[in-house]
């Protein structure tokens, strides 16, 4: 694995660890952190995790932060020593923290980059990046035992949401996946507790939701190069009594779709000109490579699971993504 020694001797060496990941984090970029964070602070370090958007952490994933890291973005103070970029493959997915990556740049610190997307543009000093890893939580694991940490159970169960979630509950998995899972397993970690609060666990309203958005969806069996898509419309009406993880939750009943290998769902995000905005999740089950789609339109992600940003009518934005599937590459 790339610099991992390198990358471990300057985490042993830390004495102030600013650790952030994307906007609107998942369990792997913030679990990550947190992972990674608890393990320095337990070394002595002064540790601080945080996110570009949204201010407070995720509803789903607060049960991670055991030792209270997490500081929203307006009460991060400026980092006087590392930062570390964790599951984030560019300096714009850190939102309106962006522009920390150049000042600690610029002030002559070392930025660590820890990630697995393809897409990643090694914009650190440091990078511990590998796109044939399964999750960042797998390197930040592999980083975790160069420096000879013990990993409690908060760190174990960080890093197993992280690795249960980017693997799709193990779906895409190695040896070596369930390898470290048994270690995260022997450190303590309930894993029915863990999916069912990161995973499974959803208010009732999310079924009268559900109903409302998949009346809407359609399946195209000619498209996405013959493999088939199924898509879905959030509109913020449909959505305004859940929780963002219920909307981000709706591609995972798509994608279920045996007739579709493509699953696309619009989010529509609150308003800030006249246009309507959406983000949009892309999800393949293996015959089509979805980040090559979304990233046509600026976005990207996984071959198996990526995103975007759009805007316009739901049929412009569908018009737009069907025609970048049929030029996605086959895997
Ligand atoms: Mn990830």
């Amino acid at each position: 694995m790339p610099n991992l020694k390198e990358a471990a001797a300057l985490l042993a060496r830390a004495t102030d660890v600013t650790l952030l990941g994307h906007v609107r984090p998942d369990a792997d970029a913030l679990g990550s952190a947190l992972a990674l964070g608890r393990a320095l602070r337990l070394r002595g370090a002064e540790v601080r995790v945080s996110v570009g958007e949204p201010e407070e952490m995720p509803e789903t994933l607060r049960s991670l932060d055991v030792g209270g890291l997490y500081v929203p973005a307006s009460e991060l103070p400026e980092s006087e020593g590392l930062l570390v970029a964790l599951d984030t493959p560019t300096p714009g997915r850190l939102g309106k923290l962006a522009p920390r990556v150049d000042a600690v740049r610029a002030a002559g610190r070392d930025v660590l980059v820890i990630d697995h997307h393809a897409s990643n543009v090694f914009y650190g000093t440091h990078h511990v990046v590998d796109d044939t890893a399964e999750a960042t939580a797998v390197l930040v694991f592999a980083l975790l035992e160069e420096l000879g940490t013990e990993i409690d159970e908060p760190i174990a169960r960080c890093l197993y949401a992280g690795l249960v979630t980017d693997t799709s509950g193990f779906r895409r998995a190695r040896p070596s996946t369930h390898q470290m899972a048994a270690k995260l397993l022997e450190a303590g970690v309930d894993p029915d507790k863990v999916v069912r609060e990161i995973v499974d666990d959803h208010p009732f309203a999310w079924l009268p939701m559900l109903s409302d958005v998949l009346v809407g969806a359609r399946l195209e069996p000619d498209e996405a190069r013959g493999f088939g898509l199924a898509h879905a419309v959030v509109t913020l009406d449909a959505a305004r009594s859940v929780r963002a993880e219920e909307v981000e939750a709706v591609v995972d009943v798509v994608r279920s779709v045996r007739e579709a290998g493509v699953a696309v769902v619009l989010k529509e995000a609150a308003p800030i000109g006249p246009r309507r905005r959406w983000t949009v999740s892309l999800r393949s089950a293996g015959g089509v490579d979805v980040s090559a789609a979304a990233g046509e339109l600026g976005g990207g992600g996984h071959r198996q699971a990526a995103g975007c940003t759009a805007e316009g009518t739901a049929d412009e934005v569908l018009g737009k993504i069907r025609e970048a599937l049929s030029r996605a590459p086959l895997l």
